[in-house]
């Protein structure tokens, strides 16, 4: 398939693709074994302008758009989805800035983000908020010049490494989803400290972690956006990172198909290499079908956001839903193919499987996105009517 993609475009995949090859593949292994963060690749990424893709020029960055950091995030995500989850997760955790942020703050913070020097991550979720965004406890109560925050934060990718924080809090728990506000919290700010570091199933390039505030003082200036507006910076923003999940769901799943080929090529049963057997054909063709499917899907939604639609909400929710549903079904096919090979740590495909379960549970799980994309539709129809 042709995607038709321009030179610029070419070059990201084909630099983000080498990167990729040469140094996460070797490495992958051990970076899950010994749940590692992938700090040297990161400076790769860093030194090749990838952190810059999506941030204008005019803050240091390459000035591309959704479509760009997709190309990039699928190439990574064929290698190591721990790996693309710590870069992916400083685009979700930038959003709130380059969406919401003032002249100023965009000034202060995007050039270090854009170069890689610093690190971001987005803290919604708590213990008793993950679906449920709108019941996040964490407060940040005004106090002068300063919002003093208080609370937990559950399962924040990049926490711990991360320099720059997009944290939502309550402002005013009477007015619900209304009473958040989003704040940028810099690492080192007295009261702010890491808790629990989580052991994963998958995923375990990437570093997951509470982010714990007592009585930690921010300054009002950090405000994104106005005071009560929380809860849009944090869906306004998932609607604009969700596609990229979906281009990692593409990636897993076109990283694990091409493991399970080379490997039926080679197998050999009955006499004849198993690709040669009409069931092992079928898996295989319904694999390409539903790759192929879900990056058209994914490309095009991309593209769409890029064209400055302002309602992205229902698109980039189905462009997630579908291309993660896809990368747990060829994961899980895949392996099938490969059999007791698949299922031993040998070869990547168990690690593949386990990595591709949290495409369909972060940034939103499929039940989630389900509501959302079926919210959307019956906006349309009242429209319509
Ligand atoms: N863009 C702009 N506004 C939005 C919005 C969007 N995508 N989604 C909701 N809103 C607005 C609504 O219009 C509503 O505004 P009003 O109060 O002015 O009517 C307000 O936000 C509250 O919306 P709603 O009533 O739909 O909120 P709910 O509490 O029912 O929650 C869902 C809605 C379930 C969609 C939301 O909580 C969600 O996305 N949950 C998953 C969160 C998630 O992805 N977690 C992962 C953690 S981050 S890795």
């Amino acid at each position: 398939m042709d995607y038709f993609l321009n030179e610029d475009q070419q070059m990201i995949r084909d630099t983000a693709r080498q990167i990729a090859e040469k140094r996460i593949v070797p490495v992958r292994a051990e970076l899950d074994e010994k749940e590692q963060f992938p700090t040297e690749i990161i400076k790769v990424l860093a030194q090749a302008d990838m952190f810059g893709l999506f941030i204008p020029e005019e803050y240091g960055g390459l000035g591309k758009g959704a479509l760009e950091l997709c190309i990039a995030v699928e190439e990574l995500s064929r290698a190591c989805l721990g790996v693309s989850t710590s870069y992916a997760a400083n685009a979700l955790g930038t959003y709130p800035i380059l969406l919401f942020g003032t002249e100023e703050q965009k000034k202060k913070y995007l050039p270090d983000i854009a170069s890689g020097r610093k690190l971001v991550a987005f803290g919604l979720t708590e213990a008793n908020a993950g679906s449920d965004a709108a019941g996040i406890q964490t407060t940040a109560i005004k106090s002068g010049t300063e919002y003093v925050l208080n609370g937990t934060k559950q399962w924040i990718t990049n926490g711990g490494e991360a320099d720059i924080y997009t944290v939502i809090a309550m402002t005013d728990k009477s007015r619900g989803a209304r009473g958040a506000s989003a704040l940028i919290v810099e690492k080192g700010t007295p009261g702010f400290t890491f808790g629990k570091k989580e052991k994963k199933m998958g995923i375990r390039a990437s570093a997951t972690c509470e982010l714990v505030f007592d009585e930690c003082r921010i300054p009002k200036d950090n405000v994104l956006g106005r005071d009560g507006m929380g809860f849009i910076v944090a869906m306004k923003t998932l609607d604009q990172s969700r596609t990229g999940v979906g281009a990692q769901g593409v990636g897993v799943a076109q990283g694990a198909f091409e493991e399970a080929t080379n490997f039926a090529r080679g197998r050999i049963q009955f006499e004849k290499p198993i690709i040669s057997f009409q069931a092992i054909q079928h898996m295989l063709a319904d694999m390409a079908i539903q790759i192929e499917a879900a990056r058209a899907l994914v490309y095009s939604v991309a593209r769409f956001v890029d064209s400055g639609a302002k309602d992205i909400t229902k698109a980039s929710a189905i462009a997630k839903t579908f291309a993660t549903d896809v990368a747990m079904k060829v994961a899980t096919d895949a392996l099938q193919v490969m059999g007791g090979s698949g299922y031993m740590r040998d070869y990547p495909l168990e690690k593949m499987m386990r990595d591709a379960k949290i495409l369909q549970i972060y940034e939103g799980t499929n039940q989630i996105q389900r509501n959302v994309i079926c919210q959307g539709l019956i906006k349309e129809f009242s429209r319509n009517k």
